[in-house]
């Protein structure tokens, strides 16, 4: 059995943001040396926390030593008495300290951690990710996240969802139009998980509203800043809705309750990043497909007609547009052509060629898909047939119908984007902690 060295007593351990409230006391502190600085015959060494930074000061002879021995990023354990010191973090340090080393003297990291700003590219980040995501800017979008799904499972408990968690190895593809990577099972032909798309519906069967926050796989052959082979879906479905509007208003709510603990839960991390967490407001700017191509036609002068989709470009103008025309962040566009959308999507009623479903625009990027859903067995039977694809691929999902499906529908938000958008992140890859993507698969 390893053990502590003898040396080291054990100690209640005192975090760095509690010191200003222990002035005077003798109190012990446990982390990693974010950085020391030694004077002729004084040290500083600035102690990092879970919480926070706490300063130690080292003085007379001894003071070269015990900065000498103790490299950036070893752990360690100071006990000392706090004193007032408007200069240092927090206003309080430790003064007349014993230090000891509760890891081995720590081999410099891949860059100074300790420099206000990150003094490394995006691709040494990634490569030196378990080390690098120490330093406060890189850590901080985590908590974000973080704290963004926190507030996505408080919004839907207390909405009545049932958390769910389904299989991420499936026997076929979800969503007709993304990449999907194939896996050998036992010799047989398996797929990563895309979506939970299928089994959230079904489970609508079962529990009447479902969540899952889980990962899902997209084989994205194209290398862009919004793009991930693996990313985090944070997926709902609901029942007894009349159509896809009672499910925009439920998104509506989960983001007031992300935002809401993100502002709570995050607020240091916000500032270190001078991130603006968006106000979502009342009713959420939407506008049907074939009104957005006629106004970015106009605005543009592109011809758009017969266009099935929305370009990245598009996107982003109509997100400026939502925010001059009606001061919102988010913008819903509704109505996407029934062509360009999975087949379990529902037809608009009397406009068969556009849809029940949505997108949700954030900052000027798609951030949410959603939508009603068929519901009934022989609707699905008569969709798949007019795509031209045998139903048997989707036998177990389509049986769910047979028996009894309530009018239903739901939405999933890619978390990674949403955490870049909020934190302003110029690429997805700074709000995840292990992208996985077409270069990528290590650490
Ligand atoms: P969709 O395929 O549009 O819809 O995905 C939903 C949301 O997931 C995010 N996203 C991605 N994030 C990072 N990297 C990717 N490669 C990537 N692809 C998608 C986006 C997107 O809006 N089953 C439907 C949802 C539903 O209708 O309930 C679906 O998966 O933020």
């Amino acid at each position: 059995m390893i053990s502590a060295p003898a040396t080291v007593p054990p100690a209640r351990r005192v975090l760095a943001a509690e010191l200003p409230r222990r002035i005077g006391h003798q109190v012990t502190v446990q982390g990693w040396l974010h950085r020391r600085r030694t004077l002729k015959s004084v040290a500083f060494l600035i102690l990092r926390d879970r919480s926070g930074l706490a300063q130690a000061v080292v003085t007379g002879p001894e003071a070269a030593a015990v900065a000498g021995g103790h490299p950036e990023e070893t752990v360690l354990q100071i006990t000392g008495t706090v004193t007032a010191n408007p200069r240092a973090p927090g206003g309080a340090e430790l003064t007349r300290p014993a230090v000891s080393a509760l890891s081995g003297p720590a081999a410099p990291p891949p860059f100074d951690l300790y420099r206000p700003t990150v003094p490394a590219t995006l691709p040494t980040v990634l490569d030196h990710a378990p080390v690098a995501l120490r330093h406060p800017l890189l850590r901080a979008p985590h908590l974000v996240s973080a704290a963004s799904v926190a507030g996505f499972r408080a919004a839907l408990d207390g909405l009545g969802f049932t958390e769910i968690h389904t299989p991420k190895v499936v026997a076929s593809a979800t969503e007709s139009g993304a990449g999907v990577f194939a896996i050998d099972w036992f010799g047989a032909r398996a797929y990563l998980a895309q979506s939970p798309q299928f089994f959230k519906q079904t489970m609508v069967g079962v529990f009447e509203r479902v969540y899952e926050v889980g990962p899902v796989f997209r084989a994205e052959p194209h290398d862009t800043a919004r793009h991930l082979a693996q990313y985090t879906s944070l997926d709902a479905e609901l029942g007894f809705v009349a159509d896809h509007r009672e499910v925009m208003a439920v998104l509506r709510e989960v983001l007031a309750a992300m935002t809401a603990a993100v502002r709570d839960r995050a607020a240091r991390a916000c500032a270190l990043l001078n991130a603006e967490v968006p106000d979502v407001p009342e009713r959420i700017p939407e506008i049907h497909f074939t009104r957005a191509l006629e106004l970015l036609a106009a605005r543009t002068g592109e011809d758009l007609r017969g266009e099935q989709d929305l370009a990245p470009a598009h996107e982003r103008w109509l997100s400026r547009w939502a925010l001059g025309e009606h001061g919102s962040e988010f913008l819903f566009v509704t109505g996407y052509p029934m062509a360009k959308r999975p087949f379990y999507t529902h037809p608009e009623p009397g406009r068969p060629r556009y849809s029940n479903s949505f997108d949700l625009l954030f900052r000027g990027l798609e951030l949410v898909t959603g939508g009603q859903r068929l519901h009934r067995h022989e609707d699905y039977l008569t969709t798949l047939a007019a795509r031209g694809e045998p139903p048997e691929p989707y036998a177990g999902y389509l049986d769910a119908f047979r028996h009894g499906m309530p009018p239903h529908g739901g939405f999933a938000l890619g978390l990674e984007r949403w955490t870049a958008r909020l934190t302003g992140a110029d690429n997805i890859r700074r709000a995840t902690l292990f992208p996985r993507d077409l270069h990528r698969l290590t650490p």
